[in-house]
């Protein structure tokens, strides 16, 4: 059947992702994150606020290619006065974003506030802790706000450990939101800013491959939120916002004593968790967040049980867009009259264990049982390693729920999967596929070493040289190249060792592992692999001026 003229738009162009301010367009993940500040500043200006924007960070997997499609929108962004200046590294990132929210401690100010984005993948996170620990105990401003967006690779897919970002913003105090498709990342970018002027806190805000680089056709309203500020919580005097002078242990009052509960009375207020299947007479929970709630509902479609049929076996589902603080009064709303409870969600036990501590106290005749990475026999059902499937996850609903609920059409699912699970177990031939460089690429000569010589591997495309045979070994995370060999040299015969750099990382913070190593005065022979781009993110340019030339007066001078 063909489609009737009247629904296609034909006025409409690519740019209109970025300038329409309603309707439903088609966006990716990462598009969607480009367009939030501009919302955030269509709100902003429908509000009469006269504030900028500012984004900053360090490319990385699962956003990889996040600068790329903030290059691309350029023009966009300086129209809502939105400056982009990626770092040099991700805490220099952050510290710029830090900066931003000091601009109204001043006079001279030329905006209300400003609003910023700071992005690194898990491992910029990790190296960010301490600016993050300042930055979010300072505070934000008043018409500013920071989110800080982190790039989770759980399955390792692209990095060279999996992580998980969570209990680093918890290890800051940062309030965490969760979005689980395109939707929301658009709807809780907008609640992230909106909490992190109201808290006057940094808000971390996850992301992973699953959601950013899936594509939806969203809602691009920037006023179909009703944000409101709660009515049940009392700020303190003076507020949460930045000020100057400001000492730090009054610092850490406002933050343990205010901050946290205004984040929890923000995430009530506007129902950033709900139940979205219930049931008059629910015995078996399920709570979940981000990707996770998605395979969960995978895993119940996989059980033929839809809305209707949770509705009818006593299924509540409940949905965590902020993951801490976990929000008490509408997780015991949602607790309330069931049996069993069973949270679903990647790594580690993270609201697992929040549920488990606001639980304890509660009357124990009418508390459910509570189970997720592992069940009351010690059971390992929901790992916390690699990433969760729908399938584990249906197996793990369908064995809890026979409980109170047998069905015929559950037995059938479940001996479907375990027929095509026996099916998938077969011996199969493998053919392993070792990546390569591609042809003409320069780490394909400049990676090989002297006969007798061994080298160590860097962080970069070349890394792939230690699964080729080239007497290369071992790495350290971006940044500490080279610096390892300083702790081995002193007690191997090995005389020297090859160091393997790329120029992005050289720029980033290799320079300083160079220096390192000099002061170490260790026998290493750096190779500075200049290809003139951050090539395993996308093949971005060095995030300054960077030549050969001016690499080698860099190195003369230390
Ligand atoms: C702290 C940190 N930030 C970001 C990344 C993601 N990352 C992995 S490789 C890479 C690019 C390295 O570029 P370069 O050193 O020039 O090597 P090339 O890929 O060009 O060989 C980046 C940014 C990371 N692994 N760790
Ligand atoms: S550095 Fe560039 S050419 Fe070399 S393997 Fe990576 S993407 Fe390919």
């Amino acid at each position: 059947m063909s489609t009737p003229a009247a629904s296609i738009d034909t006025r409409y162009t690519l740019e209109d992702k970025y300038t329409r301010s309603e309707g439903r367009i088609y966006l990716s993940g990462v598009q969607a994150l480009v367009r939030l500040p501009l919302m955030q500043q269509m709100r902003d200006r429908a509000a009469e606020l006269n504030t900028a924007g500012f984004i900053s960070g360090y490319r990385g997997s699962p956003l990889g290619g996040f600068d790329l499609e903030l290059w691309r929108a350029k023009k966009h962004l300086a129209a809502s006065s939105i400056e982009f200046v990626p770092g040099l590294n991700e805490d220099l990132g952050a510290t710029m974003v830090w900066g931003t929210q000091q601009t109204n401690l001043f006079p001279g100010a030329k905006y209300d506030g400003v609003f910023a984005m700071w992005y690194g993948k898990g491992p910029g996170v990790d190296r960010s802790g301490d600016v993050f620990k300042h930055g979010n105990a300072a505070g934000t401003s008043k018409f500013g706000g920071v989110l800080a967006l982190a790039a989770d690779d759980h399955a390792c897919r692209s990095s060279t450990l999996p992580h998980g970002s969570e209990l680093e913003f918890v290890s800051a105090m940062m309030p965490v939101l969760n979005p689980a498709g395109v939707q929301d990342i658009l709807d809780m970018g907008l609640l992230g800013w909106a909490m992190s002027r109201y808290t006057g806190r940094w808000v971390g805000f996850k992301t992973i491959a699953e959601t950013v680089e899936s594509s939806a056709s969203v809602n691009v309203n920037p006023h179909q939120l009703d944000i409101v500020i709660p009515s049940d919580f009392a700020l303190p005097a003076g507020g949460l916002n930045i000020r100057w002078p400001d000492p730090p242990l009054d610092q850490e009052m406002r933050l343990h004593q205010y901050a946290v509960k205004a984040a929890i009375a923000f995430a009530r207020a506007n129902h950033i968790d709900k139940v979205v299947f219930d049931s008059p007479n629910a015995r078996l929970g399920i709570v979940t967040s981000g990707k996770s709630y998605l395979d969960v509902l995978q895993a119940l479609e996989y059980l033929g049980l839809d809305r209707k049929a949770c509705e009818d076996i006593g299924i509540r589902v409940y949905k965590i867009g902020m993951t801490w603080p976990l929000e008490p009064e509408g997780i015991r709303e949602f607790a309330h009259g069931l049996e069993d409870v069973i949270v679903v969600e990647e790594k580690r036990a993270f609201i697992e264990s929040q549920i488990k501590e606001q639980m304890y106290n509660w009357d124990s005749a009418t508390r459910p049982s509570v189970v997720g990475k592992y069940d009351e026999a010690g059971e390992w059902i929901l790992p916390s390693t690699n990433e969760l499937t729908p399938a584990t996850i249906a197996w793990v609903i369908a064995k809890r729920l026979a409980r109170f609920h047998q069905s015929e059409t559950i037995r059938q699912q479940l001996a479907f999967m375990e027929a095509k699970e026996k099916e998938l177990a077969l011996p199969r031939a493998n053919f392993p596929r070792v990546p390569h460089y591609c042809s003409g690429c320069p780490h394909n000569s400049s990676t090989k070493v002297p006969e007798g010589s061994r080298a160590l591997g860097g962080i970069g495309c070349h890394y792939m040289v230690t699964w080729m045979d080239r007497n290369t070994d071992t790495f350290t995370h971006m940044g500490g190249e080279g610096v390892s060999w300083c702790g081995q040299a002193p007690f191997t015969n090995t005389e020297h060792v090859f160091q393997n750099l790329g120029d992005g990382t050289y720029f980033h913070s290799g320079s300083l592992a160079i220096r390192q190593a000099i002061a170490a005065k260790v026998n290493i022979t750096y190779k500075i692999l200049y290809n003139d781009a951050v090539a395993m993110t996308g093949g971005q340019p060095v995030d300054g001026i960077l030549s050969v030339p001016a690499i080698a007066q860099q190195m003369r001078a230390e």
